[in-house]
């Protein structure tokens, strides 16, 4: 008996007659089989109608934001400690977010502009998709003082967009309403950047943007949970989800036109953000309700050199950027696709190399958002006489391999026909899925007749 080296290798067996053979019909075989998965024998459900249910933000891993300031501040300590507006750390800062939306499917645009004698630079990023006449708009300015490398002001501000931006990309979300972001130069001289880019839009295009969020300082060490409190519909919307992680929130009365909000909300676009406080100090009420000291500033380091990535509240960043992605989610209307409802087939048959190498069936899966469900269920035709020579195995878009059915070596029963259901939610939904089967051991032969996916 030629047996190969595979997932698990097969004891030697007595030959069988083939058509000896006790041959189950494909229904009680399923029945057989289905111990291993769940689900009714052979039970396809129904297309049902998928019912769009509001998409939730998803948490943002804060590592992920913690990353992006760590490149930060090794570009300000790579070009003379600084990020600055005309300075070289600044365009690094600009070609570093840059790089990474481009590679997550972002349409960017660089905007250049002069000011105090230098060249500045915009950066926009729009998700394709989403109602073009409906923007919803987050941002931050991404330059530093030059007395420091500007971690807390505003790397924070300016990673927690990106990272939720990343996560629009990562999650495959499908937003309602088009989703734009944006990263300012030159804020530290008065909001050049920002007023740049508003001047320079079209009347008719600043009509279409429903809001602009604006986050400027989000991480600071004694931090406090400022809201913008200029629209009441997005000063709402933060407050509401502060009060449902119990945290307390007071309106930003100090940034009042002190950053990227105030172009925004000159041209009557609705205007919301959050703020972590800068060198005011923090008094003993709001120590009580935040924790922290009294007495110090919110973030002692602001407009210094100290301002690096220690100058930074993992919880305060963390919070916040968890913040904006709800708020983003919630403003752009999305969904996502009850799980259940979905179906991908594939028809094709593909031969089984008789003790050969595996062969993969592919199934395109497009459409839906986000991750695959953590009950995913796989459901093979697979037509071969003694089903203990085969391994069956799914393989998710990401390259990760599922196993369904082992090898089983005296299994003399014909054809694998059951559903089984697997953990999938580590991958994303959409992509290429295979079903991979070897038949480990010679005579035997078959094929795979088809299989599908149920979301
Ligand atoms: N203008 C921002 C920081 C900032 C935003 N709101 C306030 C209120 C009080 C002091 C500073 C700020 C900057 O310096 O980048
Ligand atoms: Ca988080
Ligand atoms: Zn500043
Ligand atoms: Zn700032």
């Amino acid at each position: 008996m030629l047996e190969l080296s595979g997932p698990t290798l097969q004891p030697s067996r007595p030959r069988r007659s083939r058509t000896g053979a006790l041959l189950a019909t494909g229904a009680a075989l399923a029945a057989t089989l289905l111990g291993a998965a769940s689900g009714p024998a052979l039970a396809v459900p129904t297309a049902a109608t998928a019912r769009p249910v509001a998409a939730a933000g998803p948490d943002i891993p804060v590592a992920n934001v913690k990353a992006h300031l760590a490149q930060l501040q090794s570009i300000a300590t790579a070009n003379g400690g600084n990020r600055a507006h005309g300075r070289p750390g600044y365009k690094a800062s600009i070609d570093y977010v840059k790089s990474k939306l481009d590679a997550a499917g972002f349409t960017t645009t660089v905007q250049q502009f002069t000011t105090g004698g230098a060249t500045g630079y915009n950066l926009v990023a729009d998700w394709p998709g989403g109602d073009a006449d409906h923007v919803v708009f987050a941002g931050a300015h991404l330059d530093s003082v030059s007395a420091g490398p500007g971690i807390n002001d505003n790397g924070s501000g300016s990673a927690g967009v990106l990272e939720t931006a990343l996560a629009v990309a990562r999650e495959g979300y499908k937003p309602a309403k088009h989703l734009r972001f944006g990263w300012w130069g030159a804020e530290e001289l008065g909001m050049r950047g920002s007023s740049y880019y508003v001047n320079q839009l079209p009347a008719a295009e600043r009509g279409k943007i429903d809001a602009y969020l604006n986050f400027d300082m989000i991480g600071s060490p004694n931090p406090g949970y400022f809201v913008y409190g200029y629209d009441q519909n997005l000063k709402a919307l933060f407050e509401n989800w502060f009060a449902t992680k119990n945290i307390a929130t007071e309106i930003d009365t100090e940034g009042d036109g002190r950053s990227d909000h105030a172009p925004f909300q000159r041209v009557g676009i609705p205007v919301g953000g959050l703020f972590s406080g800068a060198d005011y100090r923090k008094t003993a009420a709001q120590a009580q309700k935040w924790g922290g000291t009294a007495g110090q500033p919110f973030d002692r380091c602001y407009h210094s050199s100290c301002d690096t990535s220690a100058n930074i509240s993992d919880k305060a960043l963390d919070t916040n950027t968890d913040a904006i992605a709800s708020a983003v989610w919630t403003l752009s209307g999305g969904t996502t696709n009850p799980p259940g409802g979905k179906i991908f087939e594939s028809k094709s048959q593909l031969a089984i190399p008789d003790g050969g190498a595996a062969v993969e069936s592919p199934l395109t899966v497009s459409g839906l958002t986000g991750n695959a469900p953590s009950a995913l269920k796989a459901s093979v035709d697979i037509k071969h006489t003694w089903r203990g020579d085969l391994v069956v195995d799914l393989v998710g878009p990401g390259g990760k391999a599922y196993r369904l059915k082992d090898s089983s070596g005296n299994d003399s029963a014909d054809d694998v026909v059951a559903t089984y259901t697997v953990d999938a939610s580590g991958e994303t939904a959409n992509g290429t899925w295979k079903l991979r089967v070897q038949d480990i051991a010679a005579q035997d032969t078959g094929r795979i007749d088809g299989w599908k996916l149920t979301f």
